[in-house]
């Protein structure tokens, strides 16, 4: 049967975001009517703070082959959906790219070396943080981080939904690694091949924090004032 262009159009316009993300994906598969419909509900939200249906809707004219959509795209945010304010003067442009490209391994890597450039040159050499490094972290910085990931995953992902369920598992460690697939029983789950690098992942499982030297780091970031 033909798709009814008005009436998606009309459903992505309601305030059920799990709708409008379903609205979305049938758009997503009916080609260039359906990329232009998503274009302009993206132009209507211009100046409207981004919400995750906003960057579902970028992250699906991103990722399609239409020249159209890319140079929509390029022309109405030249910088992306979301601004990305740091008090360190690091640059989130490439973050932003790889996870509106729903390149979430990409993304993951990327934000370990972000997070160790705001560290500084000796963590970056490192290549792996201090847990005291993580109390000079700006909140604008880690915001800036979070607020990208939960933007582009349906608001799966990012620091801040690791720290709801953190809190929601009375801060047990034990509960917290099944909970996010990060251990089944009593194996970790092995990086990277066992890891789940798109959105049938489980709430909270990236970005990925290693492990190996202990949980100071990961509870460093999930205390973080940023997250209050
Ligand atoms: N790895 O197992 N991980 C690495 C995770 C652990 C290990 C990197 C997460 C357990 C070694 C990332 C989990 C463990 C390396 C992660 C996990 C372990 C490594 C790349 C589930 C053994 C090689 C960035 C909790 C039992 C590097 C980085 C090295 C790498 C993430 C082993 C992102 C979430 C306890 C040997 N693991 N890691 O930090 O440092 O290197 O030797 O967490």
């Amino acid at each position: 049967a033909a798709l009814d262009f008005a009436e998606l159009a009309s459903n992505l316009r309601t305030n059920n975001q799990k709708n409008q993300i379903k609205v979305i994906s049938h758009l997503a598969k009916a080609g260039g009517d359906g990329l232009r419909v998503l274009q302009e509900f993206l132009l209507e939200r211009r100046s409207t703070t981004p919400n995750f249906v906003d960057g579902k809707v970028y992250q699906v004219l991103y990722t399609s082959a239409d020249p159209v959509s890319a140079e929509f795209l390029r022309s109405t945010f030249p910088h992306g959906l979301l601004p990305t304010p740091s008090d360190r003067q690091i640059d989130y442009s490439l973050l932003q790219k790889l996870l509106a490209a729903a390149d979430f391994q990409s993304a993951d890597k990327i934000t370990i070396q972000l997070l160790c450039e705001l560290a500084g040159p000796a963590a970056v050499q490192r290549k792996w943080l201090y847990f005291t490094e993580v109390d000079t972290f700006p909140e604008t910085d880690l915001q800036t981080i979070n607020t990208l990931w939960q933007l582009y995953s349906e608001d799966k992902f990012g620091f801040s939904v690791q720290r709801e369920i953190w809190l929601g598992v009375g801060k047990m460690w034990d509960k917290m690694w099944p909970k996010i697939g990060w251990k089944n029983g009593n194996n970790w789950t092995r990086y990277p091949q066992e890891f789940t690098w798109d959105l049938t992942a489980p709430r909270g499982h990236l970005p990925l924090s290693n492990q190996l030297r202990g949980v100071r780091v990961m509870e460093k970031l999930l205390s973080h004032p940023a997250w209050k």
